[in-house]
């Protein structure tokens, strides 16, 4: 089995394209486990045989924590760019996180805040190193921002915790960040 291929398309349809595999999710992001592998194994012959245990490992061995699984449910923990908003419960983050991003993006986001874009929410990094793995994506030669997020939660901007130090915010102004 092909796990990297079964977890780009399960990524994708957890938290882009639930419509393209005839998946409901609901408020949170979950949706039924036995029907996602149907799902999964009608959508493209590469999936045709896959097994339950197939998905599960992929979820138990994800390094950075993309799915969950809960009373024969599974999710996407972050990333949706569904048009129905995922609803997350805010917490308080700590004094700093830190945003990954490419240097030509990073003048923007200086000048205009930082947006959500094609997704549902800011992503965000509890460390620089791993916000540094974030930048890495778009180029060799990330920025890290510097995010206040205590004082623009403070201010009222809502943030999420996710797993393995991911953080998820709302629209951040630019006044918040270095
Ligand atoms: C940029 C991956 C211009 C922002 C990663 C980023 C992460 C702006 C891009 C997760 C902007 C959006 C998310 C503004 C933000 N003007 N550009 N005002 N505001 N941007 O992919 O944070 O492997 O949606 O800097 O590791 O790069 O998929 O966000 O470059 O955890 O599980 O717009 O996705 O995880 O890009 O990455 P993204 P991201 P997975």
């Amino acid at each position: 089995m092909k796990y990297l291929k079964l977890s780009k398309t399960m990524s994708y349809a957890l938290r882009h394209a639930p419509d393209e595999f005839n998946i409901k999710l609901n408020n949170n992001g979950w949706t039924n486990l036995n029907l996602f592998l149907e799902a999964l194994r009608s959508h493209h012959k590469t999936f045709k045989d896959i097994t339950l245990e197939d998905i599960l490992d992929v979820v138990k061995n994800d390094e950075k924590g993309r799915y969950e699984v809960s009373n024969g449910n599974i999710r996407a923990v972050y990333g949706h760019s569904t048009k129905d908003k995922i609803l997350k419960k805010s917490t308080k983050p700590p004094k700093y996180l830190y945003h990954g991003t490419t240097s030509n993006f990073s003048k923007i986001i200086l000048t205009e805040g930082l947006k959500p874009k094609q997704r549902q929410y800011v992503h965000l990094s509890q460390d620089i190193e791993t916000a540094t793995n974030v930048g890495l994506r778009r180029t060799n030669n990330p920025v890290i921002l510097q995010v206040n997020s205590q004082e623009a939660f403070n201010n009222g901007v809502k943030f999420y915790k996710e797993t393995n130090g991911i953080w998820l915010a709302d629209y951040i102004p630019a006044k918040y960040l270095i």
